[in-house]
């Protein structure tokens, strides 16, 4: 039987880690996958997350089955932190799933079991993840335009006319901030346009936010997401903790589900659960319990987010530094984009061919579509970044 298989293409993000590992040059840089590092190429256990995981060493007495769709005190831990003021319990059902990955997958499922002929429109580019689930699923994806490959912003009037072909029963999926691959990102004044598409055409949006607080700041971060929720009745929020708490391998992640009235979210509430049931039953515990620790003791909360805090600012550091030493080295302003870019990633806009060759003469490892990942960078690599740049004749 199992013979039958066919190879399956590996992850490329992934496949490159393993690359770096195996490259014995010395001084090689890593900007691969999105994994934020400290200055010394090391991704530390956040402080308030280490207090969390010994208080709960010391408090808890069992480890028997927990809650089906996840902890009450993460979920709205979790509603409170993404929607803000905005959170209404009545009206949002929740979910506890594995890691911002599975709560995509959960809410792909379950928005094709409400809606069978779903498709699904992505921005181009994705996170490859994305679309390879969806194919994975058999779900038929559309994809919007997004990226200016000139100007390394968004091609919005390109996205505006792409997601107008999106009818009710279509879910389109939006990154809530720090646009994984490209950093480019929608201000406000362009949500409200989405959300002036959403209304017309009465598609539901997905929101997928991994990356609240890496960008402009938490609040800030979760703007986007806030205004679909206050102008849309329906919308889906795929959240990953992975990022933001530091917490990659808890797998640790949130679907919310708000809803147009009382009986629909209970239909939503026990679909998301039935989903987890089907999927692998009771959700991961330990790194739910971290976040809904974390948030609602105040000191720890207090503490997490001056380290995140901490965290964005030496990214944007890095972006100037990056910026700045590009516009000496070319004489001009035409990597200023790097700047206004926001979350761990930027998109360059290079060949895969100058990508390689970066890798090859300078042992400098980024995805082939040009990304890299800001964080991978310290003081004295950026130097050595910006001239493997001007003279690979990026
Ligand atoms: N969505 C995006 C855009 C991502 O970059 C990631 C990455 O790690 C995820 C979702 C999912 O994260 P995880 O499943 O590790 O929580
Ligand atoms: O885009 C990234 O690099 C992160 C991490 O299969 C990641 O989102 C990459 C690939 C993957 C899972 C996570």
């Amino acid at each position: 039987m199992l013979g039958n298989l066919k190879p399956q293409a590996p992850d490329k993000i992934l496949a490159l880690m393993g690359e770096f590992k195996a490259d014995p040059r010395q001084g090689k840089i890593d900007l691969g996958v999105g994994v934020y590092k400290d200055a010394d190429g090391h991704t530390p256990i956040m402080r308030a997350v280490k207090k969390a995981e010994q208080r709960m060493l010391e408090t808890e007495t069992t480890k028997t089955y927990s809650a089906l769709a996840g902890e009450p005190d993460f979920q709205k831990a979790m509603g409170e932190l993404i929607l803000g003021a905005g959170y209404n319990p009545a009206l949002t059902a929740a979910l506890a799933t594995v890691g911002g990955t599975g709560a995509i997958r959960q809410a792909l499922e379950l928005a094709r079991m409400a809606s069978p002929d779903l498709r699904v429109f992505v921005s181009d580019p994705t996170w490859p993840n994305h679309v390879s689930i969806m194919n994975f699923m058999g779900l038929p994806v559309q994809t919007y335009r997004y990226f200016n490959d000139a100007t390394r912003g968004v091609d919005f009037e390109g996205m505006k006319a792409d997601l107008a072909g999106a009818k009710k029963g279509d879910v389109v999926l939006l990154h809530g901030c720090c646009h994984n691959p490209t950093g480019a990102n929608l201000t406000l004044e362009q949500w409200a346009e989405v959300a002036d598409i959403l209304e017309r055409t009465g598609a539901t949006p997905l929101v997928d936010l991994a990356y609240q607080g890496f960008g402009d700041g938490l609040e800030e971060d979760a703007a986007g997401t806030r205004l679909i929720a206050s102008r849309i009745p329906e919308v889906l929020i795929a959240a990953s903790c992975s990022k933001n708490f530091g917490i990659y391998r808890e797998r640790t992640g949130c679907l919310l589900a708000q809803c147009k009235d009382t009986a629909t979210k209970d239909l939503a509430q026990g679909a998301m659960a039935f989903l987890n049931r089907q999927t692998y039953s009771f959700p991961p515990f330990h790194g739910a319990k971290i976040v809904a620790t974390v948030l609602n003791t105040p000191e720890l909360r207090a503490d997490w987010m001056a380290e995140l805090e901490e965290v964005r600012g030496g990214m944007l550091r890095l972006r100037e530094q990056l910026a700045n030493e590009l516009a000496q080295l070319s004489g001009s302003d035409r990597f200023a984009f790097i700047a206004q870019h926001r979350g761990m990633f930027s998109r360059l806009g290079a060949k895969p061919e100058v990508v390689q060759k970066i890798k090859d003469e300078f042992a400098i490892y980024m995805v082939g579509d040009s990304r890299l990942n800001i964080a991978g960078l310290n003081d004295t690599t950026v130097p050595i970044l910006a001239r493997a740049i001007i003279e690979a004749g990026v």
